[in-house]
C-alpha cells in the first residue's frame, strides 16, 4: 500500500548509464503521467560518472516511490532491466530509457493493456500505424529497420516493434522466463519473445521515438556485435553454443587470410614449408585479435593480458592442430582413404578443442 492506501500497480525501471540532466525530468513527467495509476519507478545504474546516482537519490530521499539500484562491474542494457523487474513486486512492469526519448504519456495505455485487457505483453511501437521514429538521420533509421527486418526473418515474429526498448509486462509472465533469458546486450524485447516458446498474448501502442536532447547514446559497434550474438543464440544456440558459432565464423575468414598469405608469400619466392609456417602465425594473430574483439568483447584482454593472451591461444591451438592431424587421419584410414571426410572431421575436432580450451584459459571469466 502507499500512503494513499492503495496498492501498487506498476513498477517502471528505468536504466541509466550517464543520464545525470534527465533523471529528475523524467521522474516529473513520470509521475504527472501515471498520477492514476500507484506506481514506483526503479532506476537502474550501471556505475554513471556523471553523478546521475547523486541526482536519483536526491529525489528518492523526498518520495518513497522513487528507488535506486547501483550495479557493479557494467554488465549490460538488458540485465540491468531484469535486475530491475525482478526487484519490485508490481503485478505488472513496465521499461522506459532514461534519456526522455521514449513517450512516457503512453504508459498508461501499456499498463492497461495488461491489467484491464488481459495482454500479457505490451509494447509501445515506432513502427506501426500512429508511429514514428521522429527526426533520426537516414542512417540510423536505415539500420534500425534493417535490424527489425532481420529479427522479424530470424526469429518469426509478429511484433511491429520487435527491437523496442519500451515495454509493460505481466511480472509472473517475466519471472517464468527470467531463467531462460539470454540476457546478452540491448534488445531484452526480442530475448523475451524468443525465449517464450509461445506466442505471448500481445498488445501495441504506437508513439513517436523523441531526439535525444541531452547526453550520449550509447549504441555502438559492441551492441551490433551483441545483437548478432542474441540472434545465433536464439536460433541454433539451442543445438551450439553461440560463442562456438562466432568463433568458428571468426576461423572460416581465418582460412581466407592464411591462404592469402601463403600465396603472398610464395609469389615472394618463399619454399612451402616456409610460406605455410608464416600463414599459420599470421592466421593464429589474426584469428586471436578477432576473437578477442568479437567472440569475446565481453573479456576483451588489453595491455599485457594481450600478449600473454596470445601466447596461450597459440599453445592451445598448436595442441589443436595435432589433434587436428591425429583424428582426421584415424578418420582417414577408417572411410578407407576419405579425403574429404578426414579433412572434416580434423577441423570439427581442432576447433572444438581450440574452442573449448582456449574460452577456459585464454578468456577465463573474470
Ligand atoms: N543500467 C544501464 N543502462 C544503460 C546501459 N546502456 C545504456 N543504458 C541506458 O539505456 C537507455 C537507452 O540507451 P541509449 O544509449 O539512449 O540507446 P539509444 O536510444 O538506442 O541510442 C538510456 O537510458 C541509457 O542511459 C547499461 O549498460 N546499463
Ligand atoms: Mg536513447
Amino acid at each position: 500500500m502507499d500512503r494513499t492506501g492503495q496498492q501498487l500497480a506498476l513498477a517502471v525501471v528505468v536504466p541509466v548509464l550517464n543520464e545525470a540532466a534527465n533523471v529528475a525530468q523524467l521522474r516529473t513527467r513520470l509521475a504527472a503521467a501515471l498520477a492514476e495509476i500507484p506506481h514506483e519507478v526503479i532506476f537502474v545504474d550501471d556505475g554513471s560518472t556523471d553523478g546521475t546516482q547523486g541526482v536519483v537519490e536526491a529525489l528518492a530521499l523526498g518520495d518513497p516511490s522513487t528507488r535506486l539500484i547501483r550495479r557493479h562491474g557494467r554488465r549490460g542494457l538488458s540485465s540491468a532491466v531484469v535486475e530491475g523487474m525482478c526487484a519490485t513486486v508490481a503485478p505488472v512492469v513496465a521499461v522506459i530509457d532514461g534519456d526522455l526519448q521514449h513517450d512516457e504519456t503512453i504508459l498508461p495505455a501499456l499498463y492497461r493493456a495488461i491489467a484491464t485487457d488481459g495482454a500479457e505483453l505490451a509494447v509501445g511501437t515506432r513502427y506501426g500505424a500512429g508511429g514514428s521514429t521522429g527526426a533520426w538521420d537516414p542512417r540510423r533509421a536505415a539500420i534500425s529497420r534493417y535490424a527489425t527486418r532481420l529479427a522479424a526473418v530470424v526469429m518469426k515474429t509478429r511484433l511491429s516493434d520487435p527491437l523496442s526498448g519500451f515495454f509493460a509486462i505481466r511480472r509472473d509472465v517475466l519471472l517464468g522466463l527470467v531463467p531462460r533469458l539470454s540476457l546478452v546486450g540491448y534488445k531484452l524485447l526480442l530475448d523475451i519473445v524468443a525465449s517464450a516458446g509461445r506466442p505471448l498474448d500481445l498488445a501495441e501502442v504506437p508513439y513517436t521515438f523523441a531526439e535525444r536532447s541531452a547526453g550520449e547514446s550509447k549504441l555502438d559497434s559492441a551492441v551490433a556485435m551483441d545483437y548478432v550474438e542474441l540472434l545465433v543464440e536464439k536460433t541454433v544456440g539451442r543445438w551450439i553454443p553461440a560463442k562456438l558459432v562466432l568463433f568458428s565464423a571468426v576461423g572460416s575468414t581465418g582460412v581466407i587470410v592464411h591462404m592469402a598469405v601463403l600465396a603472398l608469400l610464395g609469389l615472394l619466392g618463399a619454399d612451402f614449408t616456409a610460406a605455410q609456417a608464416g600463414a599459420v602465425g599470421v592466421a593464429m594473430i589474426y584469428n586471436f585479435t578477432l576473437n578477442n574483439r568479437l567472440t569475446y568483447r565481453d573479456r576483451r584482454l588489453t595491455g599485457a593480458a594481450w600478449w600473454t593472451g596470445l601466447a596461450s591461444f597459440i599453445v592451445l591451438c598448436s595442441i589443436g592442430a595435432f589433434a587436428n592431424v591425429g583424428v582426421g587421419s584415424f578418420i582417414y584410414d577408417l572411410s578407407g582413404g576419405g579425403w574429404v571426410l578426414g579433412g572434416l572431421a580434423g577441423i570439427a575436432v581442432g576447433t572444438v578443442w581450440n574452442f573449448v580450451a582456449t574460452s577456459w584459459l585464454t578468456w577465463r571469466r573474470r
